[in-house]
């Protein structure tokens, strides 16, 4: 494809300046106390034997100790995800190109991290003035933004052949330049409607097979088409999916088809850092997480299935407790570690509800899948959909197997 064609098919706006605290590193006094104390303890021990009185000796045995103890507590060792990555490229899970796909979503990430964490002083709450997305929703400044990051690290990555964005109107093939092979589908600032308030938001995203067939040497609408063709891939197919939530602290979790894995971003370090090995997402959990606001406007099955959650004659006297924050990430990040279910029903007025196929409830499910749960519609297996269209909504019950299966139990009767 001719360089101009892909230009114009490139649609992210302008870069906007952004700040962070410098961050500064800081060691706590009971570390410094025990560092010295076995500082003193090895100069004692490297005395010439004739030198040293009884004491001495004693702290001699004390130093060995204090340095197999210091070691050992592995205090100051940190597994980061640069780390764990080259671990599962040595372990042939991974390749290199997609390794540094993986960390250039990590570095947007960490800076979505920054910009959220300074918005409100740095005047980046509020809207735009961009009108509404493809979606129909009214971009915040923050979606813009979050979008410019996704899309400048992907590009700059030099593996990412097109990128499909919940803010863009179509799939956007990289410059030939800068481009490479994988498909990147992603959702830069999910739950922004929160954003003003202070409360969690994420990003998530999901990466696709490489395919040339998106390198159309033809008209522009030809190669729009094959852009649309590549990105429409069902979840199954998916290579990897993961989150970053935007919080008390920040997590990005993560699969590759391979369990799942928590990365806590250590902000004196500005790495991130496993936290979670392998999650497993209990299978059973007495939480929902639905906007119960839509009840009036939801389907018999799931106007019974919710009665019956909250039924206390059903659950031996306690029903299940209602959670919802109203951001997939936060409330799918809860239910992966605390068990239950997160709903998104169709309803009479959208009767595919709200959240998307490609770039939402498709690495979630691929996540909950990874982590022992569950993905469904209510009917199928949110993996085996063949999207349609990019910006495709489908309702999406997700989180403890037992949890999902139970919603689908009522279109089964
Ligand atoms: P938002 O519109 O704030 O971006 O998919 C978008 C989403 O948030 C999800 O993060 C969230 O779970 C859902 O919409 C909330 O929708 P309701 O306000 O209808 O509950």
């Amino acid at each position: 494809m001719a360089l101009a064609q892909r230009s114009t098919l490139k649609n992210a706006a302008a870069q906007r300046t952004r700040s962070a605290a410098a961050p500064r590193v800081a060691f706590s006094s009971p570390v410094v106390a025990q560092l010295r104390q076995a500082a003193q303890t090895v100069r004692a021990a490297q005395q010439p034997a004739a030198q040293r009185n009884v004491k001495a000796q004693a702290a001699a045995v004390e130093a060995t100790q204090a340095k197999t103890e210091v070691y050992n507590k592995s205090q100051f060792e940190l597994y980061t995800l640069t780390t764990w990555l080259l671990q599962e490229q040595r372990k042939g899970k991974i390749d290199s190109e997609l390794a540094t796909v993986i960390s250039s979503i990590s570095l947007a990430c960490k800076q979505i991290a920054a910009a959220v964490g300074r918005s409100g002083i740095s005047s980046l709450t509020g809207v735009a003035g961009t009108g509404e997305n493809v979606q129909g929703e009214e971009q915040k400044k923050l979606d813009v933004i979050s979008n410019d990051i996704f899309c400048n690290c992907l590009r700059m990555s030099g593996r990412t052949g097109v990128i499909a964005s919940e803010e863009e109107a179509t799939p956007v093939a990289v410059e030939e330049t800068d481009s490479g092979n994988y498909i990147v589908v992603f959702d830069p600032l999910d739950g922004s409607s929160n954003i003003d308030a202070g409360i969690s938001v994420g990003s998530i995203f999901g990466i696709y097979e490489p395919s040339e067939t998106c390198m159309v040497d033809g008209d522009l609408d030809q190669s729009l088409e094959a852009c649309i063709t590549n990105v429409c891939q069902p979840g199954k197919n998916l290579l990897v999916a993961g989150y970053c939530l935007y919080s008390s602290c920040h997590t990005m979790v993560l699969t590759i088809g391979d369990g799942v894995y928590g990365f806590t971003l250590d902000p004196y370090v500005g790495e991130f850092v496993l936290t979670h090995n392998r999650i497993q997402v209990p299978e059973v959990g007495k939480i929902y997480s639905f906007n119960e606001g839509n009840y009036a406007m939801w389907d018999e099955p799931t106007k019974k299935y919710m009665d019956s959650l909250k039924d206390p004659a059903k659950w031996g006297g306690k029903p299940y407790s209602a959670r919802y924050i109203g951001s997939l990430v936060g409330d799918f990040h809860r239910t992966l570690l605390y068990g239950g279910i997160y709903g998104y029903p169709g309803d009479a007025k959208n009767k595919n509800g709200k959240l998307r196929l490609l770039y939402e409830c498709a690495p979630m499910s691929f996540i909950a899948e990874q982590a022992g749960g569950m993905g469904s519609t209510g009917k199928e297996r949110v993996l085996d959909i063949q999207p349609t269209e990019v910006h495709q909504r489908v309702p999406l019950m997700i989180g403890s197997k037992k949890e999902v299966e139970y919603y689908e139990s009522f279109y089964k009767n």
